[in-house]
């Protein structure tokens, strides 16, 4: 198994390694070109992505201008998302280390995770915290469905609220929906056509930092995927290990600034 080096010897890492998961078309890809977009001029910044079959989200976040395309390194997981960010992560790793490398110092990398469904959270040997992107169009009854990202990722993105009355979803019940399931973890309502929202999340991405600079920040798993066949493979037994016990921190995160928490 190769050796991934994770912290220098005199104290934690200066990269934050932020993981974006979340279904199919939540806008993980558009969070991310927002967040390279606010935070590159104050952070030194680089991207993952993470596609099935294609580079699709690395050509359209180089497309968009917002950081020097060498910064943005394409993943082709060929399989189930959830198998790069979590059962094996060594291709994403490599991505990850081989970025931390080149621009050295790097203060955040973004690593986005390919669409899949609820379930599918990023394994913290891989990145220290986690935002889980759903978007109103989903339907308001998906905050409800529950699951690891939704209930435990570091953060919850509502993401497109601007689209909440065409949708005819109550876009304040579904963040209180989600307030409710995360046992006090932030959830934030988001839109790219919304400024004052973006700013909440640039100012949460801070506070991570922050703390993961002081060293108090600590990685938390949201837990595995719930067990699943993915067909012949798995009945032979080449599964993907899943139905390991991790454990749930207790740690609730990084919060809003009171008048912003949503409860
Ligand atoms: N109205 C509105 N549209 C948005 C918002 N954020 C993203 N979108 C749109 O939603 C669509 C999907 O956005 P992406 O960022 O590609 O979503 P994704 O989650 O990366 O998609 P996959 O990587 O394919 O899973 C695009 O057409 C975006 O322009 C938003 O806040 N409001
Ligand atoms: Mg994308």
């Amino acid at each position: 198994m190769p050796e991934h080096s994770t912290a220098p010897e005199s104290g934690p890492r200066r990269t934050l390694r932020l993981g974006v998961a979340g279904p199919v078309g939540t806008g993980k890809s558009s969070l991310i070109a927002t967040l390279c977009r606010e935070l590159s001029g104050e952070l030194s910044m680089a991207v993952v992505t993470n596609d099935i079959y294609t580079d699709e989200d690395a050509r359209f976040l180089r497309s968009a201008g917002v950081l020097p395309t060498e910064r943005i390194h394409a993943v082709e997981t060929g399989a189930c998302p959830h198998t790069a960010i979590r059962d094996d992560i060594t291709a994403n790793l490599d991505a990850v280390e081989d970025l931390e490398e080149e621009f050295a110092p790097l203060d955040l990398v973004l690593v986005e995770s390919g669409g899949d469904n609820l379930t599918a959270t990023f394994s913290p040997a891989l990145i220290d915290a986690q935002i889980f992107c759903l978007d109103v169009a989903g339907g308001g009854d998906v905050a409800r469905k529950g699951g690891p990202g939704i209930g435990r990722a570091d953060l919850l993105v509502v993401n497109k609220v601007d689209l909440a009355p065409y949708v005819h979803v109550d876009a304040e019940q579904m963040v209180a929906d989600a307030t409710a399931a995360r046992d006090g973890r932030p959830v934030l309502g988001l839109s790219q056509n919304d400024p004052a929202t973006i700013v909440l999340l640039c100012d949460w991405v801070r506070g991570v930092l922050r703390e993961h600079r002081a060293g108090t920040h600590v990685p938390q798993d949201p837990g595995p995927m719930a067990p699943h066949s993915h067909g012949p493979a798995d009945e032979l037994g080449h599964g993907h290990g899943h139905g390991h016990g991790y454990g749930h921190g207790e740690d609730k995160g990084h919060g809003f600034a009171p008048e912003h928490v949503h409860t």
